[in-house]
């Protein structure tokens, strides 16, 4: 599996996520920090959306192959910046998580925006239910 860096607002899904591809219980835990896990660097939403903790993402970015940016489609607004895949010396790759609460219209604004912050792949996945899982997985084989 590649390494992978996981970037997205509070509570958008990235732990939830990772115990889903590692085949793990979901159970909730709120990440206080950037922590490893097996191949997968889980980071906490603040670090994304608090300025002064950004550049931890970028020095994370540093230890990885792909960065996953992650929308949740229950969200209406942008939580990343246009173009701000630029900020990362990997490639990155978008997920619209939490498709099971969501339209397909809010599902497609979701990935609007990871499009907009420059991700030409986007991915939409379920970690509850699993939807679109396996050809996540598959991408990061
Ligand atoms: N229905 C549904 N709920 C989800 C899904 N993914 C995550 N959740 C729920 O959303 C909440 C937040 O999920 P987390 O995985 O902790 O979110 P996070 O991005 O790691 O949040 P921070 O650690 O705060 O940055 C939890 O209650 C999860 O159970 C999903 O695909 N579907
Ligand atoms: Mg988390």
């Amino acid at each position: 599996m590649k390494r992978i860096l996981l970037v997205g607002g509070v509570g958008c899904g990235k732990t939830t996520l990772l115990q889903r591809l590692h085949g793990a219980d979901l159970a909730y835990a709120k990440t206080e920090t950037i922590y490893t896990d097996g191949h997968v660097v889980d980071t906490p939403g603040e670090y994304l959306e608090l300025p002064w903790f950004k550049h931890a993402l970028r020095l994370a970015s540093f230890e990885v192959d792909l960065v996953v940016l992650l929308a949740s489609a229950t969200v209406a607004d942008a939580r990343f910046q246009p173009g701000f895949t630029t900020f990362f010396m990997p490639p990155s790759i978008g997920v619209v998580t939490k498709t099971d609460l969501a339209g397909p219209t809010a599902i497609a604004t979701a990935g609007s925006h990871l499009r907009l912050a420059g991700a030409t792949e986007i991915y939409e996945v379920s970690a509850v239910t699993g939807e679109g899982i396996p050809a996540l997985a598959e991408r990061l084989a």
